[in-house]
């Protein structure tokens, strides 16, 4: 054979091998039902990746909890069972307060102010998952959260003693102070907890209200806009690592535009959400003076806890939130 011949079927061998070679396919969990706004913005991340990267990058989601539990979707991408995941910052902020600045009742309210503390908290989430051999790749805010409740209330007091399903620390810490009995459940198992009266009251957003059908057993909403946590799409730094260039280019750039058609849906779905839910029968109720109030005192206690813990780092982020 000659050479040129052997190096054209050498090449012919090659290209045939390239397909199957050169797809990579990734698993995402997430933790909320496949008609949640933020899984659906995943969902279309996904398919941008794969158009973008020619087919290169096949990222499946794993919607609702099936994968992991939605406190071990950090774990697992660290670990790399998993190569991308969706997270809820708030959830690791026992293992560093940076990660739950954005769950301090009243400090950002409604979204421009959450917009900024999201870029004030960009930087600190960038160093702290770095040192874990992740990045970041982009975060997106629930709606506001607001208190469902089974009877109208005029103050905390009246919450006193109530079950009372937390979803992070700190809506945890929300109950202590309120004199309510704390269960930690994740969203993927509240509409059960709600169902069998495990729960019977939770802060969180109209977006979880609905996904949840809290309207079949809780009839108040009162729309404190007391915070807006985040979830976060966080990628193992090693399968980052791993991919060619133009792919990682292509990742990113699904990234910076998931983030940015996420703030929005977010903020436009808010308003739907509400309405579904009175649509089913709900009464969605701005809380009295007196609530709001005793709320802000509970956000005061937390605030100033939370920058016991986060020290100078935590005042760092407050100075960057503050910036005008
Ligand atoms: N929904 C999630 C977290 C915040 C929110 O609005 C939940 O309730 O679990």
């Amino acid at each position: 054979m000659s050479p040129s011949r052997r190096l054209c079927l050498l090449t012919a061998t090659a290209l045939a091998a390239l397909p199957a070679a050169a797809q990579t396919k990734w698993d995402l969990p997430s933790a909320y039902p496949a008609s949640n706004f933020h899984t659906e913005n995943l969902q279309q991340f996904a398919s941008e990746v794969d158009k973008a990267s020619g087919g290169k990058l096949k990222i499946t989601v794993h919607a609702n909890a099936s994968l992991f539990k939605a406190q071990e979707i950090k774990r697992a991408v660290q670990g790399g069972q998993a190569q991308l995941g969706e997270i809820l910052l708030v959830n690791f902020e026992n293992e560093n307060p940076l990660f739950g600045a954005d769950g301090i009742p009243l400090l950002a309210t409604g979204y421009p102010q959450a917009r900024k503390l999201a870029e004030a908290q960009k930087p600190f989430l960038n160093k702290l998952l770095a040192a874990q051999g992740m990045q970041l790749l982009y975060t997106v805010a629930w709606p506001p959260q607001g208190i469902f409740v089974k009877k109208e209330i005029g103050s905390v007091a009246d919450m006193r003693g109530i079950k009372w399903r937390a979803y992070s620390p700190a809506t945890a810490k929300i109950a202590e102070l309120i004199g309510a009995q704390p269960v930690t459940i994740q969203a993927a198992e509240l509409s059960q907890a709600l169902a069998t009266g495990v729960v019977e009251s939770y802060m969180s957003s109209g977006a979880t209200g609905y996904d949840s059908k809290t309207y079949e057993s809780i009839k108040y909403f009162y729309d404190t806009q007391a915070w807006l946590p985040k979830n976060a799409l966080i990628v193992n730094k090693r399968a980052f690592d791993a991919l060619d260039k133009p792919t990682q280019e292509a990742l990113l750039k699904a990234a910076a535009e998931a983030e940015a058609r996420g703030w929005k849906l977010s903020q436009e779905k808010n308003d739907w959400y509400k309405k579904a839910l009175a649509e089913r029968g709900m009464k969605i109720l701005p809380p009295s003076a007196k609530l709001s109030e005793d709320l802000r005192q509970v956000g005061g206690i937390m605030q100033a806890d939370w920058e016991k813990k986060a020290g100078s780092e935590g005042q760092a982020l407050l100075a960057a939130f503050r910036r005008p």
